[in-house]
């Protein structure tokens, strides 16, 4: 009889806080032993020196959401979640995204619906509110919070899913009673509409267009409103895909403020540039058009030194996955579409742990305790998840990534496991990659995937802390 279903022997442990050598010994999918000399488990594992960090928590992706615009994403919550334990992420947060019209109640179902007995890790859900009328602002959405769906998206862009000041306004002072967690896409639209207007009429219809018509000033503006609407009704907010320079002073103004603004980027605005959507009007650049747009070497660095000194709490891959080929994906309007009309998105949450522990803690840019923060814990603790995932503790779950590293690979799409015919970052000399990822204990990457459809669980959230953007003098009459 063993105490333990698997121990793994070896490890350099590595939790957001601390580096330590250790057994870890696993019974019933959580972590229940630390130390030395553990009794044999059913399973061994030998880490062998190895750093293992607590699997990713990508808290920042897209699958299998209709976009209404003829585009079909690639993944859904099947290969979307494979494709995330090949990458070393063990917990995905997907959006419900509410359609105009719809009830909140209704998108969750369906949501739950697209992933049923398909996810491969455990996942929970961020809601999107499209449509705040004062049904759902006064019952669907306080009773969904109550119910574990205690974060939600908002967009001050995209017609199919923005909310005026007003609205977001209403939406925010929910989030403050109930105590949710909210996110915001910031980009003025009306900036958007009317760059893009003028880009079409003198026929800039190509995709590197795409990065003329959102440039930096149209999110810095939007940042400093979101924050100033924040500001106003008293709650916490995430920024979410933070792309340079910009956003950040507008960000970094607050938090010296001592507002609690929260700030995540992604592996796009450190390693794609405006040029990766073309330096000619070929349609390749398609391939890179997501938004924000990725910016430039400068801001590249703007993004690195935020991650390399505490600005940024979050590292989300924003995967939204589109096919190039065929005629669902990036070319749904065909290869002439003006950049417009091009599905907005790139696929990233099986490449996002191994880029950043190459690039950031094998270059010595973060340490291995600020990547595990990145990475699982804050986000965990953001969206309530916390602690039972996000940490390589007694009692947590065992979801767990033992690293490979110091060999190093050329990036290229074959060995990805997502349903998408390219990364962007194919070519790219990586040091690392998971060698194991286990969910709940159980191994469901080797070198292969050996994960299975429906092993994955739903999460509820916990109410995330805190729920006030900081600590008043004087309350507002309200
Ligand atoms: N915003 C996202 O968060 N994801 C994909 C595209 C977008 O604009
Ligand atoms: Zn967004
Ligand atoms: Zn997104």
């Amino acid at each position: 009889m063993h105490s333990f279903d698997t121990v793994i022997r070896n490890a350099r442990v590595v939790t957001a806080a601390d580096v330590f050598a250790s057994d870890i010994g696993i019974h019933e999918g959580r972590i229940v032993a630390l130390g030395f000399d553990l009794p044999t488990g059913r399973n061994e594992i030998d880490a062998a020196g190895r750093h293992v960090t607590p699997g990713g928590i990508d808290g920042h992706v897209h699958f299998d959401q209709p976009t209404g615009d003829g585009s079909v994403m690639a993944d859904d919550f099947f290969s979307g979640t494979a494709s995330a334990a090949c990458g070393g992420t063990t917990t995905v947060i997907p959006f419900a995204c509410q359609q105009k019209g719809q009830s909140l109640r209704a998108a969750v179902d369906d949501y739950h619906r697209r992933a049923a007995d398909k996810p491969v890790i455990d996942y929970a859900f961020h809601l999107i509110v499209t449509d705040p009328t004062p049904e759902i602002l006064h019952h669907e959405l306080p009773a969904l919070i109550a119910e574990g769906y205690t974060s939600f998206k908002l967009y001050m862009t995209y017609d199919a899913l923005k909310l005026d000041d007003r609205q977001i306004l209403e939406t925010l002072s929910v989030a403050r009673r109930e105590g949710a967690m909210v996110m915001l896409h910031a980009e003025n639209s009306d900036c958007i509409a009317w760059l893009t207007e003028r880009l079409l009429a003198a026929g800039h219809t190509a995709p590197r267009y795409h990065a003329y018509s959102r440039p930096m000033l149209v999110e810095r503006e939007a940042t400093h409103r979101a924050i100033a609407l924040a500001e106003l009704v008293d709650v916490p907010i995430v920024i979410v895909h933070v792309s340079g320079r910009e956003a950040v002073e507008q960000i970094r103004w607050a938090q010296g403020q001592g507002l609690k603004v929260y700030a995540e980027t992604c592996p796009q605005y450190l390693f794609l540039t405006a040029d990766s959507l073309g330096c000619d009007d070929s349609f390749e650049g398609a391939k890179c058009i997501c938004s924000p747009p990725p910016r430039d070497a400068a801001n590249q660095r703007v993004i690195w030194d935020g991650l390399e000194n505490g600005f940024f709490e979050l590292f989300s891959s924003d995967h939204a996955p589109f096919r190039y080929g065929g005629s669902d994906g990036k070319r749904a309007h065909g290869e002439d579409a003006s950049f417009d009309r091009i599905a907005n998105g790139i696929p990233g949450v099986e490449t996002r742990m191994a880029l950043l522990w190459s690039e950031g803690v094998r270059t010595g840019r973060i340490t291995a305790q600020s990547f595990v923060a990145l990475t699982s814990t804050n986000v965990a603790k953001l969206y309530g998840l916390y602690p039972r995932k996000g940490s390589i503790a007694i009692g947590a779950d065992a979801d767990l990534v033992i690293w490979d590293e110091g060999r190093p690979f050329q990036l290229d799409n074959d060995r990805l496991h997502h349903n998408v015919d390219y990364t962007p970052y194919a070519g790219m000399r990586l040091s690392a990659w998971p060698a194991l990822t286990l969910s709940r204990g159980e191994v469901v990457w080797d070198g292969e995937f050996r994960g299975r459809a429906g092993w994955g669980r739903f999460l509820p959230g916990a109410l995330p802390l805190p729920a006030r953007i900081r600590r008043r003098d004087t309350e507002l009459p309200l």
